[in-house]
């Protein structure tokens, strides 16, 4: 298992040199953030990226991530260019040795969430996620106002895409991203890059958009429809985790076993009963005890099952007076991944060998 970090670039208030005193950081996981979506990566500037990851002492093997351009989501005509660029991109970053690619497949909005800073008992504040607000939203009538919702769309732009995914169901969807992933397998194992698909977060349908990777029952899909292994997922915690139904400990431990887990993010939630059934939960510190997710029996299944990728501590909270870009501060991330390593020791050192290690 390699511990890794999000790192935002030379713009992110959180440097290298700081992420590089948290014990066993192998590396950084981050992108080139000032390339438009849909072009392809030059090596150069990939080699200067990982130059400066190298020489504070950090790896930079996993990307998360080389965004999908909605052409290729809503499978228009124009998709076969972005896709050759999106093949062009891992030619180059298999040439600067990074071995995973974390990607999502969600149309238009990544990760949603109710609040950037919900304030929790001790004072802390956290993202969330309620039902309730979200509920009251509709992109199609009003201009969106939501939390870290970016605006590069002009609420005209954001209802023109939106009337063009009215054609694009669930199904439809499906077949997109495996058009896709089946165009870039070939460069993958040729690269030796892994994808990574990151789950939907949350993994249900929002504002009428389909969502696919959601459950097991669409990962088994996806993953008998591209069986490659390099055909793999980002397991976060935190995003299948929001779906009681999802049972995260017999899904790590699977995927483990198939040895398509290319990237773990661990993230703990805690689920706050509302009165009239509808769901809130804010993130959590990472211990399984703070929250609602079993994040121990989580690493467990991951270990007995041969898992030996790559992790990071997903979103933390903003504590101790920092005011940090909302989930990716340093110190809950980094008090994170010192549990994280701290866990997979004692699993290291009271089990069997992993069957990895044999
Ligand atoms: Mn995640």
């Amino acid at each position: 298992m390699k511990m890794t970090f999000r790192w935002y670039g030379e713009k992110d208030p959180v440097t290298l040199e700081t992420i590089r005193q948290i014990p066993k950081m192998s590396g950084v996981v981050t992108a080139l953030y000032s390339i438009p979506v849909g072009e392809s990566w030059d090596l150069d500037s990939i080699l200067k990226q990982k130059k400066l990851a190298n020489d504070a002492g950090l790896e930079m093997e996993v990307i998360e991530s080389v965004p999908v351009h909605e052409e290729i989501k809503l499978g228009s005509p124009a998709r076969d260019k972005l896709i050759d660029n999106y093949i062009t991109t891992i030619r180059n970053l298999g040439r600067a040795g990074v071995k995973v690619i974390c990607y999502n497949f969600m149309p238009v909005f990544d990760w949603v969430r109710s609040e950037l800073a919900y304030k929790t008992a001790d004072g802390s504040n956290c993202l969330a996620y309620d039902q309730h607000m979200i509920d009251a939203l509709d992109p199609r009538k009003q201009s969106l106002s939501l939390p870290g919702w970016d605006e590069s769309y002009t609420r005209e732009q954001l209802a023109a895409l939106l009337r063009r995914y009215e054609s694009v169901d669930a199904e439809q969807l499906f077949q997109n991203m495996v058009y896709f992933l089946t165009a870039l397998m070939p460069a993958c194992k040729e690269s030796g890059i892994k994808m990574a698909v990151h789950p939907d977060d949350p993994p249900w349908s929002l504002f009428g958009l389909p969502r696919i990777i959601s459950n097991e029952a669409g990962i088994d899909r996806l993953f008998r429809a591209v069986d490659e292994p390099e055909n793999g997922i980002t397991l976060c915690t935190g995003s299948l985790g929001a779906d009681r139904n999802n049972d995260l400990v017999k899904m790590a431990g699977k995927y483990a076993a198939m040895g398509r887990v290319h990237f773990v993010h661990a993230r703990n939630i805690k689920f706050i009963p509302q009165d009239d059934g509808k769901l809130f939960f804010h993130e959590s510190p990472h211990p399984t005890e703070c929250g609602s997710l079993d994040v121990y029996g989580i690493l467990r299944a991951l270990y007995e099952n041969g898992f030996d990728g790559y992790i990071r501590p997903d979103h933390g909270r903003n504590i101790w007076g920092e005011s940090g870009k909302p989930g990716y501060g340093l110190y809950d991330r980094a008090l994170g991944a010192v549990y994280l390593s701290g866990v997979w020791e004692a699993l290291e050192k009271t089990l069997p060998g992993n069957k990895k290690e044999g």
